[in-house]
């Protein structure tokens, strides 16, 4: 028996992206991805099963992109609620429903859950010392501060998280901390906020998680090093005015922490995805999908132990959705906590850490537009390089490698050649089979094997090894029809020709059974090439899918080669935003500290012109420089060797400061000093006055 014929229905989350911006291939291939593929496999087994998404709306990120836009925090989360959404309704991520954390929905959801905890008395109440922002008039909580990670030393750490060792923190904890909205270093001051008691409930979510040794090592690993430090309460609500207001009684200004009310919207997603009024405008906004709605009431979803749940995200979530998320649900009384959380490591673009800030990135409506209709050619590469047990690279080669020498050599290939042969051969209609080979009996059982090894590598969420056990099954398909050469055969062996056929064509059907959980537009349209029906997922590994004489449609082609000049184009992409990311990161030398009047009247600049100049020997950097400044003509040496030839600079006028005390270098005496300017790329330029002046003039 497979693992999923253990439950009877499945409730699949995949993490809610925060709604400050779009989504790019790090959060396809970590959470999406291969959340749609779990869940398109369960649906082509007829499983009862909904997949749950929304926008993450509340939280710090949000205000400060409204900060930083100069638009409220409704508008940011309007805007890209439906970017997000689109996104992934174009790449075919088959969510039930993307739903809003702004929700009126989600709003009482979330408040009514704090209230049950509340009422329950599970919460302690505690005045602490938060950091304050005089300037800004509020209190600092989470990504509104930021100071040096006190675990690994990462100067940017945030007052919830540090990126860069997945240190969860809290703001008292950083060291320097500043405030990202002036920039100041803030102020304690008293405040009254809503603590879980973690350290309390430690026994019990210890149960749990040992309960999941089955777990993914890293998921698992991480949890375990989190238990073994020791639980802390945490706060459940903060001093801010962007989310779920805290339904008690005292917390005016205070709303509930994002990372309380985001989980619980996939709850909310649930009860208005289950609920029979849910208006047209609301489903529109939710892109609630009206064919696959749900057989069950939300309950049934999320309280009995007959219902599977399984949360996608991405490796920096993880101690939210197996610890802190969980604690709540055991804590509320009435829920089960997750039974899986497959989450990825991360995934880096051309060698380097995704980043939106740097706009280091496939953006996916970018890609959609360079590339359109080849949603499936991503989703593809993605899989093949997901992230599942270290973090792994995107490389543009490689999605182009991808494409021309699997999905189009290989995949593509063997369909187009079994199809364009049934048409020239037998009017497109599926041949009869008869005296079968042991060659041609092997590659047909085999069809079996692959397709339980594949349902086998799916529910132990193994997606590369599935997709690489799918394209096996093209493969040997490939392999089949170029041993069997049925093009030579046609005119001396017509009936061989037929069998071969059916079997090329059976595999082909099977394919089109398979290759629906990762490839979905691809599966649609071999099923309509080959005028069938999406069949369920346990018709592969039949043998007998096309019956004889089965009509079939014309030929397309399933995916086209990708020419080198569009990667290459790709790749310029990222290199013009690596040169724009160098301009900008490189920082400016710090403000020097003020002088008086005549400290700068004391120097003496003038106007001076190059008469000789020669390399100082044995130096790299040296240049010796006789110049006539008006007031004499004198020797300098300047540092100047590595930007400048010799003899292209005599001649030239410059600026001279003429008091600065003689030195020796390299023993030669030298008077004086040439003023540079210097970028920060350390390119040198000559200062000097906007027309020639004599020599001597001065400079103040
Ligand atoms: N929005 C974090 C993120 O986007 C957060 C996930 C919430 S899942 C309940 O990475
Ligand atoms: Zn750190």
């Amino acid at each position: 028996m497979l693992i999923e014929d253990k439950y009877k229905r499945y409730t699949v989350t995949a993490a809610l992206p925060y709604t400050n911006g779009p989504v790019h291939i790090g959060h396809l291939a970590g959470v999406y991805v291969p959340a749609d593929i779990y869940v398109r496999y369960l649906r082509a087994k007829g499983k009862d099963v909904i997949f749950i998404c929304g926008s993450d709306e509340h939280g710090v990120p949000i205000t400060l992109k409204a900060k930083k836009e100069g638009i409220t925090p409704q508008q940011v989360v309007d805007k890209y609620h439906h970017l997000i959404g689109d996104s992934f309704r174009d790449f075919g991520v088959s969510f039930n429903i993307y739903h809003r954390t702004t929700s009126k929905t989600h709003h009482e959801t979330a408040s009514d859950f704090f209230k049950t905890l509340y009422d329950k008395g599970v919460f302690t109440e505690e005045v602490t010392e938060q950091y304050f922002d005089e300037k800004a008039n509020q209190f600092l909580a989470d990504r509104y501060i930021t100071g040096t990670c006190p675990n690994c030393g990462n100067e940017n750490a945030y007052g919830d998280q540090c990126e860069k060792c997945g240190t969860s923190l809290s703001p008292t904890e950083l060291i320097n901390p500043k405030s990202t909205l002036s920039g100041d270093k803030p102020v304690l001051r008293k405040t009254k906020n809503w603590f879980l008691p973690l350290d309390k409930m430690q026994p019990q979510i210890e149960g749990y998680i040992d309960s999941h040794k089955d777990w993914r090592p890293t998921v698992f690993g991480q949890c375990k090093s989190w238990l073994n430090g020791g639980l802390h309460p945490r706060a459940m609500t903060r001093d801010l005015d962007w989310g779920v207001q805290v339904p008690v009684e005292g917390a005016d200004g205070k709303v509930l922490y994002v990372w309380f009310d985001a989980p619980i919207g996939y709850i909310s997603a649930t009860k208005d995805l289950c609920d029979p009024a849910l208006s047209e405008d609301k489903k529109r906004d939710y892109y609630f999908n009206e064919d696959l709605k749900p057989v069950a009431a939300w309950e049934d979803y999320w309280q009995s132990e007959e219902s599977k749940l399984v949360h996608f995200i991405g490796k920096d979530n993880i101690v939210f959705h197996c610890i802190i998320f969980p604690a709540m649900l055991m804590a509320h009384g009435k829920f089960k906590p997750a039974d899986e959380v497959p989450a990825n490591e991360f995934l880096n673009l051309e060698g380097d850490k995704i980043s939106t800030s740097r706009n280091w990135a496939v953006w996916l409506h970018e890609y959609l537009a360079d590339f359109p209709g080849k949603q499936d050619v991503l989703r593809y590469a993605l899989t093949a390089t997901a992230p599942e047990t270290k973090d792994n690279d995107f490389t543009w080669k490689d999605f182009q490698a991808r494409n021309n020498n699997e999905l189009v050599a290989i995949f593509g290939n063997f369909v187009n050649r079994v199809l364009v042969l049934s048409h020239k051969y037998f009017d497109g209609q599926a041949a009869m089979g008869t005296a079968f080979t042991s060659e041609d009996q092997q590659v047909l059982n085999d069809l079996k094997v692959y397709s339980d090894k594949i349902s086998s590598s799916l529910e132990n969420y193994r997606f590369r090894e599935a997709l690489s056990e799918f394209m096996n099954v093209a493969r040997s398909g490939n392999k089949y029809l170029a041993d069997a050469e049925p093009w030579k055969l046609y005119n001396t062996d017509p009936e061989r020709v037929k069998t071969i056929l059916n079997v090329g064509l059976q595999i082909a059907a099977n394919l089109a059974v398979l290759a629906q959980p990762f490839l979905p537009f691809s599966a649609q349209k071999l099923s309509r090439m080959l005028n069938i029906p999406q069949l369920n997922w346990d018709q592969a590994g039949r043998t007998d899918i096309l019956e004889t004489g089965h009509q079939l449609n014309e030929a397309e082609l399933l995916f086209e080669k990708i020419e080198d000049q569009a990667i290459e184009e790709q790749i310029q992409k990222l290199l013009n935003t690596k040169n724009m990311n160098e301009q900008q990161e490189t920082v400016l030398p710090e403000a020097k500290a003020n002088i008086n009047f005549d400290q700068f009247s004391a120097m003496d600049i003038r106007v001076g012109t190059i008469l000789s100049a020669e390399k100082v020997a044995k130096t790299k950097k040296l240049l010796k420089l006789t110049i006539d400044t008006g007031l004499d003509q004198r020797t300098v040496v300047s540092g100047i060797a590595e930007h400048f030839d010799p003899e292209n600079i005599i001649g030239k006028q410059v600026s001279i400061l003429v008091n600065l005390e003689p030195r020796e270098i390299k023993g030669i005496l030298s008077q004086g000093m040439i003023l540079m300017a210097e970028n920060t790329d350390g390119k040198l330029s000559f200062v000097i006055p906007g027309e020639n002046l004599a020599n001597g003039s001065v400079i103040r």
